[in-house]
């Protein structure tokens, strides 16, 4: 019974996981528009993103999320410790990424010291840092934005969230949520 039970659960998921397809496949046929990633604002947990242990944070009262209830913290550990947070996607011949993301920096710090870097790669563009962010970044939550031109041919681009903290000398955290990819 308890047998029969499970397979008519798994059934009723499979149901759902393929009615929530639709939309990514109707997206897919129409480039050049709208958001692609399947999970830009960490509702999911880590799926759709490559990540370092620690890093989701669901649902803490005293530091919300820009929106819903997920968001990615880096550092603010005060250990001296690497964390990497990275996705990739395919963006269709003839089409421009824009990257655009919310971060919200919360520190004791009164120089550089701890910092988080953004990085976007994608075929044909060598790997970049392009925002090195640090101690100053804000406690309100910033909108920043990052793109990688067009091409005639379809690419993978990456892009990856890397924090570096080293104990001591006061902490920085940096949380990082809505990271939207965006085809044009
Ligand atoms: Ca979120």
């Amino acid at each position: 019974m308890k047998a029969f039970v499970t397979t008519a659960m798994a059934a009723a998921l499979m149901l759902l996981v393929t009615g929530g397809a639709s939309p990514g496949r109707a997206a897919a046929e129409a480039p050049c528009t709208g958001q692609i990633h399947p999970n830009p604002g960490f509702e999911h947990g880590t799926t759709g993103w490559t990540a370092g242990p620690r890093i989701i944070v669901l649902g803490d009262a005293t530091r919300p999320a820009h929106t819903g209830s997920a968001y990615a913290a880096f550092a603010g550990l005060d250990v001296t410790r690497t964390d990497l947070l990275r996705t990739t996607v395919t963006v269709p011949a003839d089409c421009d990424l824009t990257v655009r993301f919310w971060v919200r920096t919360t520190t004791t710090e009164t120089s550089r010291g701890d910092y988080l870097n953004v990085g976007l790669a994608a075929t044909g563009i060598l790997p970049k840092t392009r925002f090195s962010l640090a101690f100053d970044g804000g406690s309100q939550w910033r909108q920043y934005s990052m793109s990688t031109g067009t091409a005639t041919i379809q690419r993978t681009a990456t892009v990856s969230f890397v924090a570096s903290e080293t104990a001591g000398n006061g902490v920085t955290a940096f949380d990082v949520d809505e990271v939207s990819f965006t085809l044009s």
